[in-house]
């Protein structure tokens, strides 16, 4: 079993309902959930849109390997209606679903760049990471506390 740290990402259609969409997916189709953080607006960071984002990031235990859970990544992406193609250019979006950390490995490849290069320098993925993965100790589900 590995650890998977994915972060979500939508602003087109019915934003809450995208992300009950993906969550549902994304644990029939890769795992246990072992923590989902808070959905998060935010506004669009690299691009100009009027549609603001929810983000979120899903922890998750899985037997897939990083490519194939790739694959399933962007399957369900393309199920849910993720029509655009993937250019260097940043679009709004349905769904976006990125592998941020998968244990401790390290890809560089043209398909696939874990961890993502990019998720440092974005609060809409270290907060809600922040969140995520401070309620998971070494796989351990923990209940979150209530507010
Ligand atoms: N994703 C991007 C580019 N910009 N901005 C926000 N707020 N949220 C995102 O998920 C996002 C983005 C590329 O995938
Ligand atoms: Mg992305
Ligand atoms: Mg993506």
């Amino acid at each position: 079993m590995s650890t998977v740290y994915l972060g979500l990402g939508t602003n087109l259609g019915d934003k809450r309902t995208n992300m009950a969409a993906v969550v549902k997916l994304l644990t029939e189709r890769v795992g246990e959930v072992l923590s989902l953080s808070s959905l998060y607006e935010t506004q669009p960071w690299g691009f100009e849109s009027e549609n603001t984002f929810l983000n979120a990031v899903i922890i998750l235990d899985t037997r897939l390997s990083p490519f194939e859970l790739l694959d399933v990544a962007k399957q369900i992406e393309w199920e849910m209606g993720r029509k655009e193609k993937s250019d260097d250019s940043y679009k709004d979006r349905i769904i976006d679903i990125d592998i941020l950390m998968y244990e401790d490995v390290i890809i560089q490849t043209d398909e696939l760049t874990i961890p993502h290069p990019l998720m440092y320098k974005r609060d809409f993925v270290m907060i809600p990471l922040e969140e995520a993965a401070g309620r998971v100790v070494k796989g351990v589900r923990e209940t979150p506390k209530t507010p």
